[in-house]
């Protein structure tokens, strides 16, 4: 198993059906580590309040977390808003598993990062809470449609992995600048306290790209995009990309970056395979 120095993990939300713990657990059995961070939105109270999906595969992970904690390895929790609950016990150590707010962390190169979940520069769920509900219940249910789609297209012998979720917050002009206000913030917040970048979560958007001077790095998420952050022995950061198309592909940030206000070809990148935006058409007229 290559060991790396640490492992970057946001937004995996157990509990909701969308949840790809079994990729999540195909990642984990790739790479051992000293330190494992988990920022924020890991398990969703949220839909749990709606209704519970808990598998074995989610249950798997969390004892594997737990095992990690107990043959060493450094876990800490960072509570996000769909776990916010868990904000209330910052500081508190469960066994092994450190809960806090926020951390910095020293890379191995010595640079230094800011690791907090990220809501907080998100205008929408700080001040309108009930929009941010309203729109999460969308999300949920594209992502699903999303699943469905994906299993006709593998009947049909389509290959690759089209995803509609990724699909439609990257054309939805809003939402991109939606993305580009919070790394904006993001990367304020690291530059004023002087640190060297931030890794954070929460907008389900992976990303590793110098702004200014500083590192804005976000870990995706594992409801469709199935991404997570690696620091490597040397300090180096890496962008991880596990999709159901090619689960051992590992892609340089720089691959997968690209502007708020460009929108790659389909086929561009290999999460997105070769189809044209029509296709889905066809295909949602499949389901009915
Ligand atoms: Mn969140």
């Amino acid at each position: 198993m290559p060991s790396v120095r640490s492992i970057f993990l946001s937004d995996i939300h157990l509990g909701t059906r969308a949840c790809q713990a079994d990729r999540l657990l195909d990642f984990l059995r790739e790479y051992s580590a000293e330190n494992v961070f988990l920022i924020g939105d890991i398990v969703d109270f949220w839909a749990m309040n709606r209704s519970i999906h808990w598998t074995p595969a989610q249950n798997t992970f969390v004892q594997k977390i737990l095992r990690r904690a107990r043959h060493g390895e450094r876990i800490v929790f960072i509570p996000g808003n769909h776990d916010e609950a868990l904000r209330e016990y910052a500081g508190v150590a469960f066994g092994d598993i450190l809960v806090v707010e926020e951390l910095v962390h020293e890379l191995a190169d010595g640079r230094r990062f800011l690791l907090l979940h990220g809501d907080e520069f998100d205008q929408i769920t700080r001040h309108h809470r009930w929009v941010a509900v309203l729109g999460d219940m969308a999300y949920n249910t594209l992502v699903l449609f999303n699943g469905g789609l994906s299993r006709i297209r593998r009947k049909l012998g389509r290959p690759g992995y089209w995803s509609l979720a990724g699909y439609a917050k990257r054309r939805v002009k809003k939402a991109l600048q939606f993305i580009f206000d919070f790394e904006a913030a993001a990367i304020h917040s690291a530059r004023q306290r002087g640190l060297d970048g931030i890794i954070c979560g929460h907008i389900h958007s992976a990303a590793l790209r110098e702004v200014g001077g500083l590192t804005y790095v976000n870990c995706g998420d594992w409801v469709d995009s199935c991404t997570a952050i690696v620091e490597h022995g040397d300090g180096r950061l890496e962008l991880l990309s596990w999709g159901a198309a090619t689960q051992t592909q590992s892609l340089p940030a720089r691959q997968r970056d690209f502007p708020a206000d460009t929108v790659p070809a389909p086929g561009a990148l290999p999460g997105l395979a070769a189809v044209p935006a029509t296709a889905s058409r066809e295909e949602a007229e499949c389901v009915s």
